[in-house]
C-alpha cells in the first residue's frame, strides 16, 4: 500500500503535510546518493546557528523541507536547525514545524546513513506571522512526528497520535510502501548505543549504566553489544527495529548534552513512546520538558523500556 492509499483509508488532519514532507525526503534521498556527482559533498564556507560548518547537502536539505512547507496550506510556521529564527508560512496555516533537514550530515562523506527528522504541533496563536511561542511547545502537545533515514534504503517512520507507520521508499514505483502500520519498539534489548570514548566525561549514572551494560551476568544475556553509528536517526532506527538503548547523556562539563530538545530529542521521544518505548534527560520524561528556546539542548537516553526504566533507577539512586 503506498503512502496516499494509507492516507486515502486513514485520514488525519496532517496527511497533507506528511505526505509534502514524504515528497521532500525523495528530493533529499536522490541528492544524498548522488551527492558526489552532484558534486553536493563537502561544505559552503558557512557557519550554522550552532557554530557548526554548513555542508552542502544541509543547505540543500533544508531548502527542500521549506519548499515542502511552502506547498502545504496547513503550515503556518518552520524551524530548522539550520535556521537561527523561525519563518513564517502561510499565516492561515494551523501547523508548526520544527525539523533538522539533515542529521548527521557530518557522516555524508563516509557514507553513514543519515536523515531528516521532525515534529509538528498545532500554532498556539489564532492567525497571522507567527512567533517563538507557537514553537515552544512540550512534546506532549506534539500531533505528529517522524524520521526518515537515508541508509541502504530510504525509510520513513512517522505517527500522527495513533501507531507508529513505517513505510520504505520503492525505487521502481517511486513511491513509499507500507512496510508496518503499527511498529513496536521491543520492551527489552541487548544493545546499548552511547559515544563511549566520551567515559571521562559521563556523570556517575551514565558510568554506573554503562559498567552495568558490559558486566558479565549470563541471566540476562550481559555483557550487551555496543553498536554506534554516531547519526542519531541510523541509531534510533536500530534501536526500534532491534530494541536497545541509545544514550546521548549529560557530562561533566554540559549538564545539556548535545542534541537539540525541539528538532531532536521530543520527536524521537514522541515516536518512542507511541511504540511502546521511553525517552528521559536523566531524571525527566523528555516529552514533559518544557522547551525555554528553540535550539535548546538535551540530555536523552532512548529506546527499550527496561532499559531506560534501569538508566533512570541507577540515575535516582
Ligand atoms: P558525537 C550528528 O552530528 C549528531 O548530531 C547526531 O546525529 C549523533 O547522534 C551525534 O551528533 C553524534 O555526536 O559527539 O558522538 O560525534
Amino acid at each position: 500500500m503506498t503512502l496516499q492509499d494509507f492516507f486515502k483509508n486513514n485520514p488525519t488532519p496532517i496527511s497533507g503535510l506528511i505526505a509534502s514532507f514524504a515528497n521532500g525526503s525523495i528530493k533529499i534521498s536522490e541528492s544524498v546518493r548522488n551527492a558526489a556527482t552532484l558534486s553536493l559533498t563537502g561544505s559552503l564556507d558557512e557557519v550554522n546557528v550552532q557554530g557548526e560548518i554548513v555542508q552542502k547537502l544541509d543547505d540543500f536539505s533544508n531548502r527542500v523541507m521549506m519548499d515542502a512547507c511552502h506547498n502545504e496550506p496547513s503550515v503556518a510556521g518552520y524551524l530548522s536547525e539550520e535556521n537561527e529564527g523561525i519563518t513564517s508560512i502561510h499565516e492561515s496555516g494551523e501547523y508548526v514545524i520544527a525539523v533538522d533537514p539533515l542529521d548527521g550530515s557530518s557522516n555524508i562523506d563516509v557514507a553513514a546513513p543519515i536523515g531528516t527528522i521532525f515534529a509538528v504541533w498545532k500554532r498556539k496563536s489564532k492567525s497571522g506571522a507567527v512567533d517563538e511561542s507557537d514553537f515552544l511547545q512540550k512534546g506532549t502537545d506534539c500531533v505528529g512526528a517522524g524520521f526518515m533515514l537515508y541508509g541502504s534504503s530510504t525509510l520513513f517512520l512517522f505517527s500522527t497520535g495513533e501507531g507508529v507507520r513505517l513505510f520504505s521508499y520503492n525505487t521502481a514505483s517511486g513511491q513509499y510502501e507500507l512496510v508496518k502500520d503499527n511498529l513496536l519498539l521491543p520492551e527489552k534489548g541487548k544493545i546499548y548505543s552511547i559515544n563511549q570514548g566520551s567515559m571521562s566525561k559521563f556523570e556517575d549514572a551514565t558510568t554506573q549504566f554503562v559498567n552495568y551494560c558490559t558486566a558479565i551476568e549470563k541471566a540476562d544475556s550481559r555483557p550487551y553489544s555496543l553498536r554506534y553509528i554516531g547519526s542519531m536517526v541510523g541509531d534510533m532506527y536500530r534501536t526500534f527495529v532491534k530494541g536497545g538503548v541509545f544514550l546521548y547523556p549529560a557530562t561533566k562539563g554540559d549538564k545539556k548534552g548535545k542534541l537539540r530538545l525541539l528538532y531532536e530529542c521530543i520527536p524521537m521521544s514522541y515516536l518512542a513512546e507511541k511504540a511502546g518505548g521511553k525517552g528521559i534527560d536523566g531524571a525527566n520524561r523528555i516529552l514533559d520538558l518544557q522547551p525555554v528556546s528553540l535550539h535548546e539542548r538535551s540530555a536523552i537516553i532512548i529506546g527499550s523500556l527496561e532499559l531506560v526504566n534501569k538508566y533512570q533507577e541507577i540515575y535516582n539512586s
